[in-house]
């Protein structure tokens, strides 16, 4: 068959079989009851989900879900029931977007991109249990997230509060922080400023202790675990109080990891929006503050954090008193010490931190070295002499003892985390199932919706666009917004803030497992059955945002009882990039996008997967080659004519039953040596290994058994099973062919045997004083008296020792030959 007519036959056979899956449920997960009694192990394997976009999937998108199918596969060989799920997480602003631009509901745009995502991934042959789909953006999922966010609610981890935001007047609308670049709005390059406004916010810190250990026993990319650990940002400290100049009862308080350090303080600086700035600014510097503090407003938190950008900042004309040594202090704002951080002031030591030591030289403020080279401490004022010569830590704990004891300080802990904003005033997201009663006793109170009034549905709006003051268009919808409180009868106002894009997709892990139930978001059996998930999937884009807020709303669950797991994803990879061809990262606007369609049309699924885990490993970013797909084509297409007839009718003819043991002996062992690599490269993800070692396995067979010489079954068999999780539908083809009538998914993995994995002699180089002279092939038995007549009788080794006193012979058993000279 010509490679065009061959490509053709794929897209049959890929059609084929697809059907043919589909048809039969065949990737369908047993339930837990009957798994336990068939005596089957769980495999929960997790792609991240997709948001359905509008420009359907480019080839960068499959790497991951065929890496993660081939494990399924290959697991569903191996004997394990494995839960291999799909579903869409469906809200966000693109469809929203094209909702204000062209009035379309964004369901429907949703629903049909979803379609295209769905036959985009059925043509790869993906293996998923569609029985299980989800949508985070249908009622009958979004009631369970509102429902757990009323469980977070009642436990007191949701609460309302004044939070800034990136506020775009023109825009009349709040932006997330990647909408804005440079202070200006990315759509437009409108001004933005920061405003307060009331929103959702859930207390994760209040789990941050437990997000931090809870990662020491993940089997996540350490780099993931690191991103997390730095996002939590824990702190050892002290915070320590400086009585106000002339107002002892108050005191200004701050955070500090050095308190070792407190005589070298010079000056304080507190956050431009610190409570207690108004009571330090003279009226001769007040003109100056309110200048600067306007100023800070304008600049992002991101901006102020850069540590390259030169310092700002004013005197403020106040002063506080150091609380050991009783002198006066001067008092500062800068905009380089943030108020969302311990407590938004900073005892500053210029002798010892970088920032405070710029902003000093830059104001000319006093510099005093406290900790010498040998890190012990110098220089303490009189009375606290004796601290002098002690080791920093050391000093930490005798200044944090003595602070204590005057009730000006203590030891603290302080996270960089903040609570999770909860709110977004947009159209499509989940409805916060919340009222405010306006009336009655309980006016000013809020009122959680019972169970039994959930979903909360979206309504319909005239208008998707933002309502111009800042709350979401749903403000504007009055029949729904305006309602009795069922219980008192009170006039109440539905909460209009919708849930963020990450509330569907941190439990969604948990609704496959029991998808169907109407009663409950899952079943105590289902959950304990199938949690935690086995292996996670997916870009480490998300290493922050989601797998942060999918732990957290686990652990919660956990402490509420309802699962039995404390985390939900027990081992993680990131799949690396598949870049353009031109090595940049594939873009619409650069034009290097590759569809996946067009590589199917014309090679098959099977080339198109095969291609993709042998760009390299998983974990790399690699670029796309388009002309090694043929290499891989003609590899698929090798194996395709090794095994099947002249037409591609029938298997090949030349296919006979022949043991093992009658195979040349290079061959039995190019085979277990194969076996043996595949599933070991299977385990650990090493595909493009697995591969190449599959791709070795066939030049041999070519070259022992082609050119019409008989093929062993068993060999024919093996080699199929072994490409199976990798090329899905020649395999099923091929295994039809050699006359089986059921598919090859659930055939068992093929054994090797250890004794067979390497050949009984050993090639070897003779090295003489250093230098390989020959090559000897030896038995692997052979003992050192036998190795070293056959090395000394080789004639090309002979020119270098004859006449020659042989003063050592060192022969290391299979690995080195080495003969020395005099
Ligand atoms: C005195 C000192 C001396 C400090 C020294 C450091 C070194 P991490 O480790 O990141 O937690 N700090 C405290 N609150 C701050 C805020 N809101 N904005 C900016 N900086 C703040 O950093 C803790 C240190 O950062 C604290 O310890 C404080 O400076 C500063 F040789 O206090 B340190």
């Amino acid at each position: 068959m010509s490679e065009n007519t061959l490509g053709q036959k794929f897209n049959e056979i890929d059609i084929k079989w697809q059907n043919y899956w589909a048809d039969k449920s065949l990737f369908r997960a047993l339930d837990p009851k009957k798994a336990k009694s068939l005596g089957k192990e769980k495999f929960y394997c997790l792609d991240m989900f997709p948001y359905p976009s509008g420009t359907g999937l480019h080839v960068g998108h499959p790497l991951g879900y065929v890496a993660s199918d081939i494990l399924c596969r290959y697991k569903r060989m191996k004997g394990y029931n494995v839960l291999h799920p799909m579903g869409w997480d469906a809200f966000g602003l693109p469809a929203e977007q094209h909702a204000i631009d062209k009035g379309i509901h964004p369901s429907i745009t949703t629903e049909k991109n979803i379609e295209t995502y769905k036959r985009q991934l059925n043509s790869l042959g993906l293996s998923y249990d569609w029985s299980r789909e989800i949508n985070t953006t249908s009622p009958s999922y979004y009631k369970w997230t509102q429902w757990i966010f009323k469980k977070l609610y009642e436990k007191g981890l949701a609460y309302q509060a004044e939070i800034s935001v990136n506020w775009c007047q023109v825009l009349g609308t709040v932006l997330a922080n990647d909408e804005v670049i440079d202070g200006k709005s990315e759509r437009g390059g409108h001004l933005v400023e920061k405003k307060p406004m009331r929103q959702w916010v859930l207390k994760i810190t209040e789990y941050a202790e437990r997000l931090l250990e809870g990662l020491d026993d993940l089997d996540w990319p350490e780099s993931t675990k690191e991103l997390q650990r730095n996002w939590i940002g824990k702190s050892v400290g002290a915070k320590i109080k400086f009585p106000f100049d002339g107002d002892s009862d108050q005191s200004l308080e701050v955070f500090t990891t050095r308190p070792d350090t407190i005589f070298g303080v010079t000056y304080m600086v507190v956050a431009p929006e610190h409570p207690s700035l108004e009571y330090f600014v003279s009226d001769a510097e007040s003109e100056k503050v309110k200048a600067y503090q306007k100023q800070v407003s304008l600049r992002s938190e991101i901006q102020r954090s850069d540590a390259t950008k030169e310092k700002t900042g004013v005197f403020t004309g106040g002063y506080v008193m150091h609380p050991l040594t009783k002198k006066k202090i001067p008092v500062w704002t800068a905009d380089y010490v943030l108020m969302g951080y311990g407590t938004g002031a900073v005892m500053a030591v210029p002798a010892h931190d970088e920032r405070d030591r710029e902003f000093a030289e830059k104001f000319g403020i006093e510099i005093i070295d406290v900790i010498s080279e040998e890190g012990t401490l110098v220089n303490s004022p009189d009375g606290f002499k004796e601290l002098n010569g002690l080791k920093a830590s050391a000093a930490v704990q005798d200044i944090c003892d003595l602070l204590e004891g005057m009730q000006l300080g203590k030891r603290a802990t302080t996270y960089r985390l903040r609570d999770w904003i909860f709110a977004r005033q947009r159209y499509w997201g989940e409805p916060v199932p919340v009222i405010h009663i306006l009336e009655g006793d309980d006016k000013g109170k809020i009122r959680v919706l019972d169970d039994d009034e959930l979903p909360l549905e979206l309504p319909e709006v005239d208008s998707y666009a933002p309502s111009g003051t800042g709350e979401s268009p749903l403000s504007t919808v009055s029949e729904w917004v305006n309602v009795k409180d069922k219980k008192t009868g009170a006039m109440a106002k539905r909460e209009t803030n919708t849930m963020p894009g990450s509330a569907g997709s941190s439990w969604y892990f948990l609704r496959y497992m029991d998808p169907g139930n109407t009663e409950e978001p899952w079943s105590k059996e289902a959950e304990s059955y199938w949690g935690p998930v086995d292996f996670y999937l997916g870009g480490p884009e998300h290493a922050v945002g989601h797998l942060l807020y999918a732990r957290f709303w686990q652990k919660v669950l956990f402490d509420l009882g309802l699962v039995s797991q404390q985390e939900p994803f027990q081992k993680l990879f990131h799949q690396g990039m598949i870049l353009g061809e031109d090595g940049e990262k594939m873009s619409k606007s650069r034009g290097n996008v590759v569809n996946p369609d067009d590589v199917i049309a014309k090679y098959g699924a099977d080339t198109f997967r095969v291609f993709e885990m042998f760009l390299g490993p998983l974990d790399k970013a690699k670029p796309w080659q388009t002309a090694n797909i043929e290499g891989t084509f003609r590899f698929l297409s090798r194996v395709w004519r090794l095994f099947t007839n002249e037409d591609s009718s029938a298997a090949s003819p030349f296919i006979a039953e022949i043991p093992e043991s009658k195979w040349p002996k290079a061959i039995q062992v190019a085979y277990n040596k194969t076996i043996k690599q595949v599933t070991s490269d299977i385990e650990t993800l090493s595909y493009n290994t697995a591969i190449s070692s599959l791709m070795v396995l066939m030049n041999e067979a070519y070259s022992h058994f082609g050119d019409k010489k008989e093929l062993p079954k068993s060999f024919v068999e093996t080699y199929i099973k072994l490409l199976a999780p990798m090329a899905p539908h020649m395999t099923e083809e091929l295994w039809s062919l050699l006359g089986n009538s059921e598919s090859l998914c659930y055939e068992p993995w093929p054994s090797y045997d250890e004794s067979k994995t390497q050949l009984d002699t050993v090639k070897l180089g003779v090295q003489v004083n250093g230098k390989v002279r020959g090559q000897i092939e030896f038995s692997r038995d052979a003992n050192q008296d036998q190795v070293k007549e056959m090395a000394l009788s080789c004639e090309s080794v002979k020119k270098w020792t004859d006449q020659k006193e042989i003063v050592k012979f060192i022969y290391v058993k299979n690995k080195i030959v080495s003969v020395v000279v005099k």
